[in-house]
């Protein structure tokens, strides 16, 4: 299965001039299957530049997902009560579970979990945007909570539906979590803007001033400006477009913010009855391209943990594999 070793992090470029009449009827076969609907199984035939747009976003993905554990982890011995840090540890020990349902989806794709570490390691793959933000107080881990995995489940309910099973059967389980995630945040900002002291209050609508527009731009640059949007939802991978699915995130979020009591930071915020959905203001774009071209807050802070908690960590993968040679040499029990 892990034998179709390739470059993860290549360019996509246009499906390969198909050679024989064989491969036609392949294509003709899948792409009926896709207009059909049906589900595509990692044993199943499927075009070259399909398989290389699935392990470039499920191992981003995947990526987000783990490096997304270290700006929480950063307020696990500072949390306030013996029940947020046990919901925060609960937590961030969930987003390491999605980053191995994740890599495990990539890996039947053909690529080793080897191969896509070292392309995060290496600063060739992608993870979201938004990790590479600081967390500055207490509030920052609500705000995550509420809006970073809002945005993440607005991002991921649709992949439920993705055309390539194992992706839509590990975001599935994933969406279920992050529905978790998204209420313990919202929940620990209420009890602050509710129960908090006026210091606690602005603390809130400080990082939620803070994260609101990375949080928008979490969903990819602007539909004109995407590079795999069109193909990605003619495969039915991606089933809602960047813009759609940033406009549903706004629409749901202003509601949520008026029971919570904050203020969303964008004087264009208003509802336009014509569209039936909120305006907002421009987001920065050139910020966006910098932080995913590295120069964010925390880009080289988030690389330097993980390149060290692969190193540390060696003993580990070396433990475990000579205790699974030891089982393996080892005679059945009778
Ligand atoms: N950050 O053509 P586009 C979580 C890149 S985990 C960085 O629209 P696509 C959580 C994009 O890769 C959240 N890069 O691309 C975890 C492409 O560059 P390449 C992660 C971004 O793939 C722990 C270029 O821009 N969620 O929520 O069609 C704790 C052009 O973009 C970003 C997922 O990964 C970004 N924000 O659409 C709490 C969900 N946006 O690859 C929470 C799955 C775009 O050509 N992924 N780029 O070099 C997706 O749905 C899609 O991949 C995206 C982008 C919507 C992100």
């Amino acid at each position: 299965m892990y034998t179709q070793a390739m470059d993860t992090m290549g360019k996509d470029g246009d499906a390969p001039a198909l050679q024989t009449a064989d491969q036609q009827a392949l294509q003709a076969r899948f792409d009926a299957r896709i207009d059909a609907g049906d589900f595509i199984e990692a044993k199943d035939w499927m075009p070259d530049h399909y398989r290389k747009t699935l392990l470039r976003q499920i191992s981003q993905h995947a990526h987000s997902e783990i490096v997304g554990m270290l700006p929480e982890g950063n307020w696990v011995t500072r949390a306030p009560s013996l029940k947020r840090k046990a919901i925060l540890l609960a937590k961030i020990q969930d987003e390491g579970g999605h980053g191995l349902y994740l890599y495990a989806a990539a890996e039947t794709l053909g690529s080793s979990r080897d191969q896509l570490l070292h392309a995060l390691h290496t600063g060739k793959a992608k993870y979201s945007s938004i990790f590479n933000y600081p967390t500055l107080t207490w509030a920052d881990i609500g705000t995550i909570g509420w809006l970073v995995d809002g945005a993440a489940i607005m991002n991921q309910v649709p992949i439920c539906r993705c055309s390539y099973a194992p992706y839509a059967r590990a975001m599935i389980r994933i969406c279920r979590e992050e529905s978790f995630h998204q209420r313990q945040g919202y929940d620990s900002l209420l009890v602050m803007m509710q129960e908090g002291t006026p210091e606690q209050r602005a603390m809130v609508q400080d990082a939620v001033n803070r994260w609101w527009w990375p949080c928008l731009m979490m969903f990819g640059p602007p539909d004109a400006e995407s590079t795999h949007t069109a193909q990605s939802m003619r495969w039915g991978i991606k089933r809602i477009s960047n813009d759609d699915l940033r406009q549903k995130f706004v629409d749901a979020t202003v509601e949520q913010a008026k029971v919570l009591g904050v203020t969303l930071p964008d004087p264009h915020l208003h509802w336009n009855e014509a569209r039936g959905h909120y305006d907002f203001g421009h987001l920065d774009w050139d910020e966006f391209w910098r932080v995913v071209g590295g120069e964010g807050p925390c880009n080289r802070e988030r690389l330097a943990a993980r390149v060290n908690a692969w190193e540390e960590g060696a003993w580990v993968r070396e433990a475990a594999l000579a205790h699974a040679a030891k089982v393996a040499a080892q005679p059945l029990a009778a």
